[in-house]
């Protein structure tokens, strides 16, 4: 089992896609173990985009991701991480498959709606830039059973 970071951006609360992005996460049998909205201090974005800090769209990065209320998600399941990634799309919103949320819902290269940690390393970075340990909570889905295969289940711990 993976858990991952995943924030729709302030352009993704504005236009209101929250329950449409969360809900995608839910059909593909991902587990919601943390979730809040929240507004992103300039320290939490510094610490998020440490690894873009010498690139010139940091103080881009730094302005867009404080510039409103963000909803942030622990996410969780086998392979979380890769899964959530190939469900967000190419970073921009034009390169973008149709069918991934950017290739969906995204047409900007600087507004792309939503970021997820692209390795086990960056969840492990990332998750406690904003949730506390006790804020993700660990539970069983009532039909992960049908999400995953039973040996798949008692093998993974699911
Ligand atoms: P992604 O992992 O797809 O969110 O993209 P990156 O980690 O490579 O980049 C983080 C954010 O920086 C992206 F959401 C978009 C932004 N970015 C730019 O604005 N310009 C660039 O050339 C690259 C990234």
């Amino acid at each position: 089992m993976e858990r991952t970071l995943v924030i729709i951006k302030p352009d993704g609360v504005q236009r209101q896609l929250v329950g449409q992005i969360i809900s995608r996460f839910e059909n593909k049998g991902l587990k919601i173990a943390g979730l809040k909205m929240l507004q992103v201090t300039k320290a939490q974005a510094q610490k998020l985009y440490e690894a873009h800090k010498k690139k010139n769209f940091y103080a881009g990065l730094l302005k867009f991701i404080t510039a409103g209320p963000v909803v942030s998600l622990v996410i969780e399941g086998v392979q979380a991480i890769a899964i959530c990634r190939k469900m967000l799309g190419a970073t921009f919103g034009p390169d973008a498959d149709p069918g991934t949320i950017r290739g969906d819902f995204a047409a900007s290269i600087s507004y792309n709606l939503i970021h997820a940690s692209d390795s086990a390393e960056s969840a492990g970075y990332e998750i406690p830039i904003f949730f506390h340990p006790e804020e993700i909570i660990s539970y069983q889905l009532n039909d992960s059973k049908w999400i995953y295969h039973p040996e798949e289940e008692k093998e993974l711990g699911v």
